[in-house]
């Protein structure tokens, strides 16, 4: 499997910048637990001694309903508990390797979205250092990877079809529709009849049970030849899973159940799901992601990236590991457009229904500065004392 050579050049971190930027949606994206207009996002900035600096993005939503993290506790997390960690780790060796983050936050119970952007923060930095790219640490194959595209429940079926046929135009090779109850089996069938090839699945969010009314419709997608439905039941609800799967023909693939490596071999081995959603902030960070894929290849078990509305900085961490060797699906690593009319960074342009994996060092993007300050609503400076 990818090897993950531990022979990262370190880095002495001097200060950590957190930021918080807001930058508005193109479209507002609807879930089963609410509607997004802005990407209120945290970005965390290392600052390195010898004047080099690196870049993480932390996933943590507005609200804490994807999961227990949200923006503002991921901050306090990151200033209280998980940057004094990392920098009295840092005064007791020589220097900070990427690979010694996790380790040095473990005692810090959960948090995996606020570890992963201070993870991959130093990862930036200590690759540009080195001048490698986030794509050849990672151990990715590909120069390009597939794209898909997420797309929030609508208004209304006219809506969805339009949504869909607009999305279809632009290249995505795979259409992911979100569902709730009530709002599952009418738009579906609605985009199956009007588009009967495209690559289709859908994602509820942890909405459903094993009522029977609710197995009743998981059931009645069966029809519709889709590629996967996508965390129907609670996260923790892994058993529940694995008894659906008796129950549907659709795959099963987990989004917000798989927590670790260790979680991915457990829900795979008792047949809660046969594909997996991988994202790195939901399981700690890239590197733990690299090992989530490992597991997945291991287990002859197809996995995907998944997306939590990243800007170009997130995005370019996520396209380097949807290059590896077992995505074998594509990803909802969208284009800039799909989110934002301005991103962060210089957009990532989707070609033939494709993105191309950032080539150079680090995560081959940074924020433009112009966009920063007019993105920028808060920022305040960690310094090691
Ligand atoms: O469940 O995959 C999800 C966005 C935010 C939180 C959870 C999810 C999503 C998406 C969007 O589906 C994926 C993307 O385009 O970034
Ligand atoms: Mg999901």
């Amino acid at each position: 499997m990818s090897p993950l050579p531990t022979n990262s050049r370190p880095v002495r971190i001097d200060a950590v910048e957190l930021r918080r930027v807001c930058l508005p949606l193109v479209t507002p994206f609807r879930t089963s637990f609410g509607t997004d207009d802005v990407r209120d996002a945290l970005l965390v900035h290392v600052l390195l001694d010898d004047g080099g600096e690196g870049w993480g993005e932390c996933v943590a939503d507005l609200e804490p309903l994807y999961s227990s993290e949200h923006v503002d506790g991921a901050a306090e997390t990151l200033r209280r508990f998980l940057i004094p960690r990392l920098l009295a780790w840092q005064r007791e060796h020589e220097g900070t390797q990427p690979e010694h983050v996790a380790s040095a936050l473990d005692r810090v119970q959960g948090h995996p979205m606020a570890k992963g952007a201070l993870e991959m923060a130093v990862l930036d930095a200590s690759l540009r250092s080195a001048g490698r790219s986030f794509g050849e640490r990672l151990g990715a194959v590909r120069a390009r990877v597939d794209c898909g595209v997420s797309v929030g429940i609508q208004p209304s079926v006219v809506d969805l079809l339009d949504t869909v046929a607009g999305y279809l135009d632009d290249g995505y090779r795979r259409v992911k529709l979100k569902i709730e109850p009530e709002h599952d089996v009418e738009p579906v069938r609605a985009v199956r009849a009007r588009f009967p090839d495209v690559m289709l699945q859908v994602d509820a969010n942890a909405a459903y049970s094993l009522r029977d009314d609710h197995v009743a419709a998981l059931r009645a997608l069966d029809d519709f030849d889709l590629a996967l439905v996508e965390q129907p039941l609670a996260p923790d609800d892994l058993l529940g899973h694995a008894t659906l799967a008796g129950r549907v023909r659709t795959p099963i693939c987990l989004d917000e159940s798989i927590t670790s490596a260790r979680v991915a071999e457990l829900a795979i081995t008792i047949g809660a799901c046969s594909i997996v959603n991988i994202k790195a902030g939901r399981v700690g960070g890239y590197l733990e992601a690299v090992r989530v894929h490992d597991a997945c290849a291991t287990l002859d078990t197809p996995a995907w990236c998944g997306g939590m509305l990243e800007t170009g900085l997130g995005r370019a961490a996520n396209i380097a590991l949807a290059a590896l060797p077992n995505f074998t699906l594509p990803g909802d690593t969208s284009a800039s457009a799909r989110y934002f009319a301005e991103d962060l960074t210089e957009p990532f342009v989707l070609d033939d229904g494709r993105l191309a994996v950032p080539t150079g060092p680090g995560l081959g993007v940074a924020p433009r500065p112009e966009a920063l300050r007019a993105f920028t609503t808060a920022v305040e400076l960690i310094r090691d004392h």
